[in-house]
């Protein structure tokens, strides 16, 4: 076979019908008249898949080349959620593959929609990896994720009595139809075992790391569609599995119970997806599982890089590794050790390539998400690498006494290790010295940074120091979350705004015409029924359309205060039950969000929120006015249909707690209006779309930070001179919400009226009551509402991942795009 390297796969509707019966009989087994519909889904993202790797097979020989360099994205977390619509809108045979599944008898929403999520991820940190992933596909750059194939992706929520309830999630089941499994370029991981000191044929101090275990890392590679379909990269997902190597020791020993237990040892290491985000860092296989992307992903990185080049003098140019977080902040030794151990590179030249290549992203500022880990775990885990980490150390704090002769404190402030006991290893220490660039993700918090979280650092190196205000991807958002709105808005300003996001500006003259306006209402409207839909499937509560629809939904967190929300909304029910005092305009108030399974506080605000909402709907006073919704299980596909019906999106974290936020990003793209703080990324957003068009409440984070230096914050004062305050605040300790559960909130009145209230409820709970009023009066104004949404959606092109990613590929990574050949 001469010439054409891959099979002709069609893009008509006719070929993908062809191809979809195809799988269904040698992929599937089963006869097209026979076919469930999730069977069709199967033999669907099949014949999709068939398309991706061809696409990514040509991306990668682009890549090769022209010698490109190349951005890897190390993450713990990617949370992907459904891949098969967005790979459909990607390709663009969305509509193609629509009339093929009518002549299957079926059609296109109902086949997508078998598809699971795949949650490889908790939170903000975990979509953003994945909104990068789309973007620099989307942008042809040379930009791949390394994660671990977890098992069991972030757990399922159910609720029972208002009690959240974990179940595990089994998403292993459904990978095969996404991704392939690449056996021949699975590598051999270190671990445990012991240092032995010894020299070198010329006598040189020659440490040598020996009876380590060794575990085995089998890639899975998920193709990543760019929008349009030519460029497709890859996600590298790591499954870790016994080593055979490993086996034939115990065998030969005759050991083979504890073999087969080891075996079992090494299969946990990508078991489970840990739950906790920006909360309690800390366990020993937690650990284990960071090591192992790093050490997987660094030895596919240099293999790669070997395979071009015989020394590493290049390295850094063609090589940039961006770290999410300091959960993968290891590979700053791990690359030490392979320059220095393997390479035979001297150590003074492998630092300097290890500091070019490596740049560091710090997503949050609360001390109990801040990585350390016990150096005696090191020392037993990875005594090779600790010893990297002490040499690291030392040069390090040489040129700081070299600077500050005689600043004790300032040294013991920015030593990779800090005093114990127990002694530990602080990761953003590691992370902020063996990278050369440190950045935060808005504005704000990139300022926070440089003023309380490293301000030693940053005096020393502050060319090191850079913001990148998050993005989140239109496909994603926009094209596959409200079709409908993305439909409206091509008609108003023609195609090609979704990658080039600031094209929405266009829709500026559009919130004055009447007739858009009214469109766009009833875009909006159609959302709020599909939603309500859903959550009468899932919660039974029924919801009202004509209703204002007022949301937060992300992480339950006391910093992102959920509970201030639902003291505005017994504020809403006391003024209306007692005080006779109606809202303007009936209100549902959404909720929904995952609690880590041993946070107590924030699994009690689920059930808080769901008492609350009981007792008002069993009240008749106010059941017609208010409505509490919890839907269950919140996940990618479950924000794709919320965000998209919202009305208000509440963003009231406490100021300079939340580093960014991106769903209200997400919230404002689809013409939902604002109630926030002046936090994270809700600052800038504001100066975006305006100061009128976005409802501000409550302190900043300067205030606060004054306030708590002061200890000047005395909310059982503001307890005692606001009647209102008193009663929202009675009435949670009393068991007006907890009739069959006496006492059950009790605690919540002493919590906030502590002086030590970390999070300032009460401090900005009048003021954002106050904002809530105007908000909801400004809703009955249907004109001035519209008007204001779209105005919101026609300004925040500011915030596509678009334009997150060229500047960290600009100022960061020096990375170019490396686009599609007109062959292709
Ligand atoms: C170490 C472990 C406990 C841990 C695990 C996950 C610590 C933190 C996390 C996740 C943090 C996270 O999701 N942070 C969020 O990152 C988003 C993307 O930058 C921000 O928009 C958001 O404000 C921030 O809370």
């Amino acid at each position: 076979m001469e010439g054409e390297l891959y099979v002709r796969l069609g893009y008509t509707m006719d070929a993908l019908y062809r191809s979809i019966t195809r799988h269904l009989a040698y992929s599937l087994g089963v006869v097209p008249t026979q076919a469930s519909k999730r069977d069709i889904y199967l033999a669907l993202s099949y014949s999709v898949r068939d398309r991706l790797l061809e696409k990514m097979l040509k991306t990668n020989q682009r890549y090769e080349d022209s010698g490109a360099k190349r951005l890897y994205y190390l993450s713990m977390e990617f949370l992907i959620g459904r891949s098969l619509a967005n790979n459909l809108r990607a390709m663009k045979i969305y509509d193609q593959v629509a009339e093929a599944l009518q002549l299957l008898g079926t059609d296109v929403e109902t086949i997508c929609d078998q598809e699971r999520d795949a949650a490889l991820g908790n939170g903000g940190l975990g979509r953003l990896a994945a909104c990068f992933l789309d973007s620099m596909a989307s942008l042809d750059m040379p930009g791949f994720g390394y994660g671990l194939h977890y098992d069991y992706g972030l757990f399922e929520q159910d609720i029972s009595n208002g009690y959240q309830r974990e179940k595990p999630d089994s998403w292993i089941s459904e990978a095969p139809a996404l991704q392939v499994e690449r056996a021949d370029a699975a590598c051999i991981v270190p671990m445990y075992g012991r240092i032995e000191e010894t020299k070198d044929k010329w006598g040189r101090h020659n440490p040598l790391w020996l009876g380590w275990n060794l575990v085995t890392g089998v890639p899975y590679d998920i193709p990543i569609a760019g929008y349009g379909g030519l460029t497709v990269n890859r996600l590298r997902l790591f499954a870790a599995r016994p080593s055979t190597e490993f086996d034939i020791k115990i065998f030969n020993e005759g050991d083979y119970l504890r073999a087969v237990e080891q075996k079992i040892e090494s299969e946990k290491i990508s078991k489970i997806l840990y739950p906790k985000d920006s909360y309690e860092a800390g366990r020993e296989l937690r650990l284990i599982q960071e090591y192992f992307l790093v050490a997987c992903s660094l030895n596919d990185i240099v293999r790669t890089y070997e395979k071009d080049y015989s020394d590493f003098n290049k390295f850094p140019e063609k090589v940039a590794i961006q770290l999410n977080d300091t959960h993968p902040a290891l590979a700053v030794a791990e690359l030490m050790r392979i320059l220095v151990d393997q390479k035979w590179v001297p150590w003074e030249r492998a630092w300097d390539i290890t500091n070019r290549t490596i740049a560091y992203t710090n997503h949050t500022l609360l001390p109990e998400a801040l990585e350390k880990w016990p150096e005696s775990l090191l020392a037993r885990l990875l005594p090779r690498h600790l010893q990297f980490i002490y040499d690291i150390n030392q040069q390090f704090l040489d040129r700081v006494v070299t600077l500050w002769p005689g600043d004790v404190d300032r040294m013991r402030n920015m030593s990779i290790m800090e005093e114990g006991p127990p002694r530990q290893v602080r990761m953003a220490n590691l992370a902020i010295v063996g990278a050369h660039s440190v950045n935060g993700v808005s504005a704000l918090h990139t300022d926070l940074i440089k003023k309380s979280l490293a301000p030693n650092f940053f005096e020393m190196w502050p060319e090191r120091f850079n913001n990148k205000t998050n993005g989140i991807t239109p496909r994603r958002w926009l094209c596959v979350a409200n079709p409908n709105l993305h439909d409206l808005i091509e008609d108003a300003i023609g195609p090609g705004f979704v990658t080039d996001l600031e094209r929405l500006r266009e829709l500026e003259p559009f919130a004055e015409d009447p007739a858009f306006c009214e469109k766009f209402m009833q875009v909006k409207h159609g959302n709020k029924e599909r939603l309500k839909d859903v959550i009468f499937n899932t919660t039974v509560v029924e919801v009202d359309p004509a209703s204002l629809f007022d949301v937060q939904v992300k992480r339950i967190h006391e910093y992102k205060r959920q509970l201030m929300n639902v003291l505005g909304i017994i504020w809403e029910y006391l003024a209306l039950t007692e005080d006779g005092v109606e809202p303007v305009s009936p209100k549902t108030f959404i909720f929904a969000g995952k609690a880590a399974p041993g946070y107590w506080a924030a699994k009690q605000l689920i059930k808080l929120i769901h008492n609350v909402g009981n007792t008002i709907e069993d009240d008749p006073r106010a059941r017609d006015f208010l409505k509490v919704a919890f839907a269950p299980n919140f996940r990618v596909t479950l924000a794709e249909q919320i965000i998209p019906a919202a009305d208000i999106s509440q963003q009231i974290s406490t100021a300079g707690f939340e580093a960014s936020g991106t769903g209200n990003m997400k919230f404002a793209l689809n013409g939902a209006l604002t109630i926030g703080t002046m936090d994270g990324a809700n600052i800038e957003i504001s100066q975006k779309v305006g100061r009128e068009n976005i409802y501000i409440c409550g302190l900043t984070a300067y205030e606060i930070e004054k306030m708590k230096r002061a200890g000047s914050y005395k909310p059982k004062a503001m307890y005692d001179k606001h009647p209102m305050i008193k009663r929202v605040v009675d009435s949670l300790a009393s068991d007006r919400f907890c009739p069959r559960e006496s006492g059950l909130f009790a605690w919540l009145k002493d919590y906030l009226l502590a002086d030590n209230e970390m999070f300032f409820h009460l401090a900005d709970l009048e003021s954002y009551v106050k904002t809530r009023e105007l908000s909801t009066q400004e809703y009955v104004d249907k004109t001035l509402w519209a008007k204001k949404a779209i105005l919101n959606v026609a300004r925040v092109g500011h915030f596509s991942s678009d334009r997150t990613i060229r500047q960290y590929a600009e100022e960061i990574w020096d990375l170019v795009a490396i686009p599609p050949t007109e062959a292709e």
